[in-house]
């Protein structure tokens, strides 16, 4: 049974979702904390919970997990009857362990690296090169419901929100394997609940691109209406 208290520190704009959708999996209450970009997020009351000033962190009992990853790893632990991860030690654990490490590790580092052009040699990168990388992937999800065993793991949470998640923002290509593995996990009740949470949050807690964005158009239909 778990006791100690759950409190999620982030953004309705952020991986922060991810963590959102696996406590809702988990079905324990929690408690949560928004945090604006660039401001609370670098304040030292949060640099004293998370020093990298990013979200998502979560608070358990007296202890901070960061590392969006972790964080699920951590919550699927907590609630062990609705079998989100096999049994320690099992070689189904290890192969959930395989999928979160390379989306969490190998996969987001590329994506992010490859948006901004500065990819490094392929042989020192962890991620090796596109084609390598993309292929395991492909591979890992082509025609599966489940990564892992006949059941939703918390491997599949997470590679369905992250790909579903980097689709999104056009950074992730659309390709029909990955979207009809992504889409059906995003259809779980628990997601739902998680994204609508957020999506109710986003007008109180834009994204300061989105507010930058807002402030030009409203400054540029100004200018044209002006005599
Ligand atoms: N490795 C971290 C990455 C967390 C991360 O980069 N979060 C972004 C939001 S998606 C953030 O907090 N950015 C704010 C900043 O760096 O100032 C994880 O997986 O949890």
């Amino acid at each position: 049974m778990q006791t100690e208290s759950l409190t999620l520190y982030t953004h309705p704009m952020s991986r922060g979702r991810v963590s959102r959708w696996m406590l809702e999996e988990t079905g324990l209450p929690y408690e949560e904390v928004i945090l604006a970009y660039c401001s609370a997020m670098k304040a030292p009351e949060y640099l004293a919970i998370n020093p990298m000033g990013k979200v998502p962190a979560l608070r358990h009992g007296g202890v901070t997990i960061t590392e969006n990853a972790a964080i699920c790893t951590h919550l699927a632990d907590l609630v062990p009857e609705k079998a989100l991860l096999p049994q320690p030690g099992s070689a189904l654990r290890g192969l959930c362990y395989r999928w979160l490490f390379f989306a969490a590790g190998p996969l987001e580092s590329f994506l992010t690296a490859r948006k901004y052009g500065t990819l490094a040699p392929a042989s020192e990168a962890g991620y090796g090169n596109e084609a390598d990388l993309l292929r395991t992937l492909e591979q890992a999800v082509a025609g599966k419901t489940y990564l892992v065993g006949d059941g939703f793991t918390v491997a599949d949470l997470y590679l369905a929100a992250v790909m579903g998640f980097y689709m999104r923002f056009g950074m992730l290509e659309r390709r029909a394997a990955f979207e009809d593995y992504v889409l059906p996990h995003q259809q779980r009740p628990a997601a739902l609940r998680a994204a609508a949470r957020d999506e109710a949050l986003m007008a109180a807690h834009p994204h300061p691109a989105a507010a930058a964005a807002a402030a030009a158009a409203t400054a540029q239909a100004t200018a044209v209406a002006a005599p």
